[in-house]
Order: C-alpha cells, then sequence, then structure tokens
C-alpha cells in the first residue's frame, strides 16, 4: 500500500546541522488530464473480496430519468461515455467498511488509512466497528484514496462547490474539485443544480481522489421540476440508486425533519435556512403526511448497504442566526437524527450527523457534546458553526472561530464556509480562502486536543522562522504562495530571503534577531544560567550587607516618631 504525502525538505540551520524533511497529509491526488480521469487505486481491493457484481444498472436508471440521454448529449464529445458498469453487493450481501470492521476484517483501505494518519490500524478498525469513525468509499469511486472521519482522528473539511442555475461547465467544475483539494479539502460536496448534472458528477468522481458527497434531494426536485410538492419516494429512491451507480461516497439526508417539528420553526427569527429542509418541510406540509425519507429509511439503508454509501443525516432544522440557536426545533431533529443513527447501524451502514449553523461562542459546546451523547459518538459534520451574525464578507472568520470551538470537543469533519456566504456564489479566491482558513480551525484543535504528532509542522514553521530560513517558512505554511507574496510586497529581492529580518519592524528591531545575538552574546542555555546564578548570587550578597547594616543599627522597624522642630 502507498499512501500519498507532501515531502517538504528544508535547508540546514544556521550551525550546519540539518532540518529533517517534514511529511503532510495530501490531498490532491495524482492529477492528469480530466477527460481521462484519475487511476483505479481500489478496483482489485474490491474485487478480491468476492462479495460485488457488475450490472446494467447505469443505462436503466438514466432511462428513468428521461432526460439522461438528452443531458449527455448535451455535453462535449470528450465527455462522453459511462467507462464501466456500476457494481452493487452481491443479493444479500453488505459491502459497507462498518460491516467488514465488525467482523473483525481489515480491509486495504483501513490499512491505507492507518498510514495516512500514522495510528494503529487497530484503531482504525474498532473505531469503524463502533460507529465512531466512518471511512466514505463507494465500490463505484475506486479512485478515492481512504480517509477516515472520526473524533479519534484528525479533524477534515469540506469544501462545498457546484453551479448553481447559473451556467458553469463540467470542465470548470472539475477545475474546482482540484483546486479545492489542493488547498487541502478532506472530502468535496457536489452541490450542482444546473443542467448536465449526471455527466457534469461522472466525471467529477472520476477524477475525485478524496470522498464525494451530495445531496440527492436536489436533483429529485429537478425532476419534477420544483415543485416539491410533486416529490415523491420512487423519484427520490431512483435518483439515489443513480448516484449511488456512479459512485457517491455520501449523501446529506434530511430525515429528521418530522411533520410534527415544522411547527417549532414558526417563531424563529429565520426560520428553516437549509435547503433540503424547507423541500422535506414543505413537502410533509403540502401533504399532511411523514416525511418520505423517514417513512422508507429503512429502504435507504438497504440501498446504501448494497454500495457503501455513508449517510450525512442533514440538520435540516438547523438555526440560521444566533437567536435560534439550540432550540426546541434544533434539538428535535438531533434526538430523531440519533434514533436514524443506530437504525443505519442495524444494517452496518456508516453514518455521520450534520450539524449547525449559527451558533453563538457559549453555546457551542453543548452541541457536539449532546450529539455525541445521543448518538453514541457517531461523527459530528458542522456547518461552522458561525458565532456572530454581524459579518457578512467576513463569514469564514466568523464561523471558524465556532469550528475550532467545535472541533476541540470532538467535531471530526468541519464543511466550510466562504467569506461569500450569504451574498453570493464563491469564486476561485473564496474556495481558496474557505478552505485554508478551515485547514487552519482544524489543525488548532487538533493541536488542543493533544492529537499526536500534531504539532511537528508548527515546530518546524517556528524554527525556520527564528533561524531566518523564508523559503522554509513559505513551504511550510498553509498557503506558501500567499505568505510569500506578502513577504515579496517590500523585500522582493531574493537576497532578503536570507535577510535576519522583514519590513514588519525593521533590521533594528526584530526581536528574533535581537533574541539571537543574546544567545551569540552570552551562549546557549547552559551559559545563561550561570549569568542568572552570578546575578542571583550578588543580589543575595547585597541582601546580606544590609541585614546585617539593618541588624547593628537596632534593627528597629518604626522609627521613633519624627518632631516638627519649632522656632
Ligand atoms: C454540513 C453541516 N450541516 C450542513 N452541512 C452542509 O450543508 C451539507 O453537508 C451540505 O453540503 C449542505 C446542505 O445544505 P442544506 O440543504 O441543508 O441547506
Ligand atoms: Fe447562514
Amino acid at each position: 500500500i502507498v499512501v500519498p504525502v507532501t515531502e517538504i525538505t528544508l535547508a540546514d540551520a544556521p550551525d550546519g546541522s540539518a532540518n529533517p524533511p517534514v511529511r503532510i497529509y495530501r490531498t490532491d491526488g495524482p492529477g492528469g488530464d480530466p477527460t481521462v480521469g484519475i487511476p483505479d487505486l481500489r478496483s482489485a481491493w474490491i474485487a478480491e473480496r468476492g462479495d460485488t457484481e457488475e450490472y446494467t444498472g447505469r443505462e436503466r436508471s438514466l432511462a428513468d430519468d428521461g432526460r439522461g440521454a438528452a443531458r449527455r448529449g448535451a455535453a462535449s464529445a470528450e465527455w462522453q461515455g459511462a467507462r464501466r458498469r456500476p457494481l452493487r453487493s452481491t443479493t444479500g450481501r453488505k459491502v459497507t467498511q462498518m460491516h467488514y470492521a465488525r467482523r473483525g476484517e481489515i480491509t486495504p483501505e483501513m490499512r491505507y488509512v492507518a498510514i495516512r494518519e500514522q495510528c494503529d490500524v487497530e484503531l482504525v478498525r474498532s473505531e469503524v466497528a463502533a460507529g465512531r469513525a466512518i471511512i466514505p468509499n463507494n465500490v463505484n469511486h475506486p479512485e478515492s484514496e481512504p480517509m477516515i472521519i472520526g473524533k479519534a482522528f484528525t479533524v477534515k473539511v469540506n469544501a462545498n462547490i457546484g453551479n448553481s442555475a447559473v451556467h458553469s461547465s463540467i470542465a470548470e467544475e472539475v477545475e474546482k474539485l482540484q483546486w479545492a483539494t489542493k488547498w487541502g479539502a478532506d472530502t468535496v460536496m457536489d452541490l450542482s443544480t444546473g443542467d448536465d448534472i449526471h455527466t457534469t458528477r461522472e466525471w467529477l468522481l472520476r477524477n475525485a481522489p478524496v470522498p464525494i458527497g451530495t445531496v440527492p434531494i436536489y436533483q429529485a426536485l429537478e425532476k419534477v421540476d420544483g415543485d416539491a410538492s410533486r416529490l415523491t419516494w420512487e423519484i427520490y429512491r431512483d435518483t439515489v440508486i443513480e448516484q449511488c451507480e456512479q459512485g457517491v461516497d455520501y449523501m446529506t439526508v434530511h430525515a429528521g425533519v418530522l411533520l410534527r417539528y415544522v411547527p417549532l420553526t414558526a417563531n424563529r427569527v429565520t426560520g428553516i435556512v437549509s435547503r433540503g429542509g424547507s423541500i422535506m418541510a414543505g413537502w410533509c406540509l403540502a401533504h399532511h403526511q411523514e416525511n418520505f425519507l423517514y417513512t422508507h429509511y429503512d429502504e435507504l439503508c438497504e440501498i446504501f448497504a448494497r454500495y457503501d454509501v455513508a449517510f450525512s443525516l442533514g440538520d435540516g432544522l438547523r438555526p440560521g442566526s444566533i437567536a435560534d440557536a439550540n432550540d426546541a426545533a434544533q434539538f428535535a431533529e438531533l434526538d430523531t437524527l440519533a434514533e436514524l443513527t443506530k437504525r443505519a447501524w442495524k444494517h452496518d451502514v456508516q453514518v455521520m450527523v450534520e450539524g449547525p449553523g449559527h451558533v453563538p461562542l457559549h453555546l457551542v459546546r453543548e452541541n457536539v457534546e449532546r450529539q455525541q451523547e445521543l448518538c453514541d459518538g457517531a461523527p459530528f459534520y458542522t456547518l461552522g458553526p458561525l458565532v456572530t451574525d454581524i459579518a457578512p464578507g467576513y463569514d469564514h472568520i466568523t464561523s471558524a472561530i465556532g469550528a475550532t470551538e467545535i472541533a476541540r470537543y470532538g467535531t471530526a469533519m468541519l464543511c466550510y464556509v466562504t467569506p461569500k456566504e450569504h451574498l453570493g456564489l464563491p469564486n476561485r479566491d473564496d474556495v481558496r480562502t474557505g478552505v485554508v482558513t478551515y485547514k487552519i480551525a482544524a489543525h488548532a484543535a487538533d493541536v488542543a486536543k493533544g492529537h499526536p504528532g500534531a504539532t511537528a509542522r508548527d515546530d518546524a514553521l517556528s524554527k525556520a522562522r527564528f533561524e531566518f530560513r523564508w523559503r522554509d517558512q513559505f513551504n511550510l505554511s498553509l498557503d506558501p504562495e500567499l505568505a510569500e507574496e506578502y513577504h515579496d510586497e517590500t523585500l522582493p529581492a531574493e537576497a532578503a530571503k536570507a535577510a535576519h529580518f522583514c519590513s514588519m519592524c525593521g533590521p533594528k528591531f526584530c526581536s528574533m534577531r535581537i533574541s539571537q545575538d543574546i544567545r551569540d552574546e552570552f551562549g546557549d542555555a547552559g551559559a545563561q544560567q550561570e549569568i542568572v546564578a552570578a546575578a542571583q548570587d550578588e543580589v543575595a550578597a547585597g541582601m546580606a550587607a544590609k541585614s546585617a547594616e539593618f541588624r547593628a543599627a537596632g534593627g528597629e522597624v518604626y522609627l521613633p516618631t519624627p518632631t516638627v522642630p519649632t522656632r
């Protein structure tokens, strides 16, 4: 098993000693021609298990869609062609990592993950078996490099991409995927709703080294021309199967939005802000019936078990303002998500649970503790949360504050928020800013949790900074290009890459340089300690002399009351 890493080689320290290279978890895959797709990493592993079969499902579900052929025709020639027939489990078999883990089997996927996380493979197996971690990888997405989401492992970051009704091409979507993983996104969700939705997703998957998530209700809604009341379980189910066959690894399912919970949102400041949540609430009210995702949930579990698709149980009633945080609607839905988690586990289907949203800082911790308690440790996957509502344009920051706090107490994956949140569709720069901001939150939480080895990169970067190895400092940073660009704004010359200062304080006032000068002049820790000890001896001697003087003078603390001389 070969696992990709990014190795950052470092220059020697000024005293000539070597700085060992730093290895970093790598998410951006092998790359290559997007019209060909990346290599099938897992096909042999899947085949070897002998529990799957090929079938002619894809054509059928596309035909069911009625628009599949037309959609494929709409894409340009180079993006044609289903490359292989889909796999599903042979009848009666479950092909989920949870199923194998519970049987005590260690799969190549688990080994891969253990190497990536630098942990014992038994930890991986036991956490997956217990439902406290998931390895989302559909048998129809053999290109994916296995990764794990769970609180015993490093905190992960998801980036959302996808066009809205506004047109964007397949090539552009694939580029967005590559861009997000370049900056470190651990999973990507395709939230596309426009034309060519099927073919776009196909090529995203064929080029995705990370798990791909979707919200199938969005595509189901397109099939009924946006009229939520016309949605049916059958239309939804066929959409789910279509996506299972393509290789989607996890799906957001808003099955916790129950009919009786909808009125609980009536007096909220911001009502229902989840897209999927509002679609299902609308359907429930229009039909006066229970949410079909809830009533057909076990059937959905059976489907997921045949492809190893993981649930991301949607938080359709999450708060959309700090005023609505931790309210009755939100927590009622969480109770149902806990019930659904355990029902999925009965089918050996992997589950994570989605969380808020907008929550003031002092109420954040309660969210994850409550979720962990109710859902028996199933991974929590949260959107921020934003800790204040007053900073549109800066919501990557308002939400990273909440994300850091919630991850610190056990959230396993963070859904990024970009600076365009609430304002518009993110562009390239926003995706980069969003992912890097969330890498900061995730990493800060790893450090605070005391995750083994979490500070290695911090320590290497700090040492490079102190030794004025500017190139190493850039290369070790989350966004090397930005760091170098900012540095070069004032000191672009190559010679400045070794200079013992930057333009922030200038050469005279650089504290790091002064601090190094102190070392040069007064020696290492031992020598400095001797100077301090000598100084302390001097002080002690001075004190003893003063004491002797005091005692010789009679040792009186209170002097006689002074008399004021009179004339
Ligand atoms: C994550 C946590 N809570 C919500 N999310 C993400 O929001 C979810 O994974 C998906 O990307 C998006 C779904 O939004 P709606 O349909 O709930 O608004
Ligand atoms: Fe919001």
